[in-house]
């Protein structure tokens, strides 16, 4: 396969940019060799500057449930460019991607949009706070919530594909607000409230992690962390910028029947563009300035190009309940040929080959994986076309643009790979 101009890129982005990259995993450094530089996608597919094809399942992290290009997005985002780019005053437009919201997420009764994941899960934390009163979060092992300072504890994603111990640069009194304990393990979250509960602000959690790969919630944890949190007076927090609208239209929280104080989203809210909210209870998102004294804001926050793409998204999401079963069932015939010596993860379109023979239900058992194992697992989907999230510690997604042709031939792929 030829890369020479990735390679020439990637020399010269290194000269400007830390590591060459705008957020760590994409430098490859989880699984060596040259990251592609990508030229333009289409559906499913995306191009590299060289000219080589691939199949994508990173669909850029998540935000992509339609594939590249979407018409309906495409669409809108012509029109509003008529109207103007950015305003700093509201627009009727924020008022139908906030009734979308609404209507479709169990938990929000009041949403605030913001422009990024990490902004959204940092201003619930400090709502949390302001409402109890309280500081301590506790958060999981290997789940990622941004990069927030207080949440960079034993965070996954990037964190965990660099084995970075913790964070330089996070004061010592801000990441002691935080215990991190593991996954799924809930007899720890009761230890922990019967301990300290009347200082615990919030627990935050992502109800499915994909951060660390894609782990599913064991049977009651996740009902489990709303009675302890309603116990001790605490919030619970569904980070779901990952799931939100991807596992189903009202995300994880609908899909489990467990309902949080606070839900963050991100990702697919932006149908591709900058964009992410909180929301959650009425009397707690009251509190929120300028009707309550926890002060946020965000000059491009309900941008309109961003918010635009985002109603056209979520409006053929409405429209089209059926892509929750089709993407469900090619990501199932996805990992139907495993190599042997591997596990699947899997909920919804979100999945993550494992490379042990054990069951990963938390960030320890994620760390047994070989992961050379999975960097040569990588490199032999790459060379045949396929584009794989470029870490054993993240989720790959299937979009409704796969078709099933894709999907047949990545199994066949995923079959012949030889250890
Ligand atoms: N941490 C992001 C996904 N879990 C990766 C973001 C990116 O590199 O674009």
């Amino acid at each position: 396969m030829n890369t020479t101009q990735s390679e020439a890129l990637f020399a010269r982005a290194q000269q400007f940019t830390p590591g060459g990259v705008n957020s760590p995993v994409r430098a490859f450094r989880g699984v060596g060799g040259t990251p592609r530089f990508i030229a333009r996608g289409e559906g499913s597919h995306i191009w590299d500057v060289d000219g080589n094809e691939y199949i994508d399942y990173v669909c850029s992290w998540g935000p992509l449930l339609l594939g590249h290009r979407p018409k309906p997005v495409v669409d809108a985002l012509a029109g509003v460019l008529e109207i103007g780019t950015s305003f700093g005053a509201p627009t009727s437009r924020e008022v139908e991607l906030a009734e979308l919201i609404v209507d479709a997420v169990p938990s929000v009764e009041l949403v605030r949009l913001v422009n990024s994941g990490t902004e959204a899960t940092m201003s619930a934390l400090r709502v949390a706070r302001g409402y109890t009163g309280r500081e301590i979060t506790i958060k999981f092992e290997g789940c990622y919530h941004g990069h927030v300072d207080s949440l960079l504890v034993k965070a996954g994603s990037g964190v965990a594909t660099l084995s970075l111990p913790d964070t330089a640069g996070v004061p010592r009194a801000f990441s002691e607000t935080t215990i991190a304990l593991p996954f799924n393990d809930l007899d720890r979250v009761e230890e922990t409230f019967r301990e300290r509960g009347d200082a615990i602000a919030a627990v935050i959690v992502e109800p499915v992690a994909g951060n660390m790969g894609c782990i599913p919630p064991a049977p009651g944890f996740l009902k489990g962390l709303r009675g302890v949190t309603e116990r001790h007076g605490s919030l619970l927090i569904f980070d779901e910028v990952m799931t939100g609208f991807r596992l189903s239209r009202g995300g994880a929280q609908q899909l489990y029947g467990v309902t949080p104080d606070l839900t963050t989203l991100g990702k697919i809210i932006g149908g591709g563009l900058p964009m992410a909210a909180y929301g959650g209870r009425d009397d707690i998102m009251r509190k929120v300035a300028p009707v309550g004294p926890i002060y946020q804001a965000g000059t491009l926050s309900g941008n309109p190009l961003a918010v635009t793409a985002g109603i056209a998204m979520l409006r053929y999401i409405e429209a089209h309940p059926e892509i929750y079963d089709q993407v469900e069932r090619s990501t199932a015939e996805l990992t139907s040929r495993l190599p042997v010596g591997t596990v699947a993860n899997r909920v919804g379109s979100m999945s993550t080959v494992f490379f042990t023979s054990e069951t990963v239900s938390n960030y320890d058992e994620a760390k047994r994986s070989d992961t050379p194992l999975f960097a040569r697992f990588f490199h032999h989907l790459l060379e045949n076309g396929i584009y794989f999230p470029p870490s054993q510690f993240e989720a790959a997604f299937v979009s409704a643009a796969h078709t099933p042709e894709d999907i047949a031939h990545t199994s066949r792929v995923i079959a012949e790979f030889a250890r």
